[in-house]
């Protein structure tokens, strides 16, 4: 076989979870590159290995990871010495494209037959929770045990301030609390400015977080952002109608909770009541 050059110039190819790829560094001082092709967020490994398949001295490799300009990534002389001394990469990739792997010989001066492999990562298997444990988490281990909650019971009231919000952030904040509403019995009621709330509302502010007071176990006042960027996960703030299609404004119905236990009432809702 023709020796396999050592550019961006290569034909010689491999592929991910394919065939493994036999050659020789025919004599001290040779690199042969290989073109793969890699996929943004894979993480991928990429090992030598003796022709028989093994991690033995029959020939004492090198690898390197190049970018598809040919710059140097990643490099590997040995991954297990002893007693090893071939050569393995794990990478993670952020940008698809054309890489090369670059098979040479230790110090340039190792020569022989190599077998070249590449793989995805098998991804590491995440732990499982039951219900009680994650509550637990929530409730005491994320906090190291500085376990906190509203001073309030169902029935009771916390007041919420969400007008510095845009339109659709108020309607997600609603549907949210709704929900909170319909599992604890807590009623989340609107007030006209953030000083009179237990929670603010903000979404200018990068990320999604909230900041708490606390004391004696017991909340007093809270802030959580959501920003738009978090929640569109883009930069573009604002929500808009789907092209080609028909964009209805979101209504607020005016309804008394099944329960007859409190009245939650959109502010718009209110005024109309009132009046206003
Ligand atoms: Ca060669
Ligand atoms: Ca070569
Ligand atoms: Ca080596």
């Amino acid at each position: 076989m023709a020796d396999t050059p050592a550019s961006t110039a290569t034909t010689r190819t491999i592929t991910v979870d394919g065939p493994v790829v036999d050659d020789t560094l025919e004599n001290p001082g040779d690199h042969d590159w290989f073109a793969v092709t890699l996929v943004a967020g894979q993480t991928y490994t990429f090992v030598t290995a003796s022709i028989s398949g093994t991690n033995d001295y029959s020939t004492d490799t090198t690898l390197a990871l190049r970018d598809p300009s040919g710059h140097l990534i990643a490099f590997n002389d040995d991954y297990d010495n002893p007693p090893g001394q071939m050569s393995k990469i794990t990478f993670t990739a952020t940008t698809s494209g054309t890489y090369y792997l670059d098979v040479g010989g230790y110090n340039d001066g190792a020569s022989g037959d190599y077998r070249l492999s590449a793989f995805t990562a098998a991804p590491t298997a995440l732990p499982v929770y039951d219900n009680d444990e994650i509550a637990l988490q929530l409730t005491d281990g994320y906090w190291d045990g500085d376990a906190h909650h509203w001073d309030v019971a169902p029935g009771g009231t916390i007041d919420v301030y969400m007008g510095a919000l845009e339109s659709s952030g108020q309607f997600l904040a609603r549907t949210a609390l709704d929900l909170w509403s319909d599992a604890t019995g807590i009623v989340f009621a609107e007030v006209g400015s953030a000083a009179a709330a237990d929670i603010d509302f903000t979404d200018d502010q990068q990320g999604a977080f909230t900041n708490m007071a606390w004391s004696n176990g017991l909340m007093t006042q809270a802030t959580v952002n959501i920003s738009l960027t978090w929640r569109f996960g883009r930069s573009h703030p604002r929500l808009r109608p789907e092209r080609g299609r028909h964009h209805r404004p979101v209504r607020h119905r005016c309804h008394r909770r099944r329960d007859g236990r409190s009245i939650h009432l959109h502010r718009r809702c209110r005024l109309q009541r009132n009046g206003g």
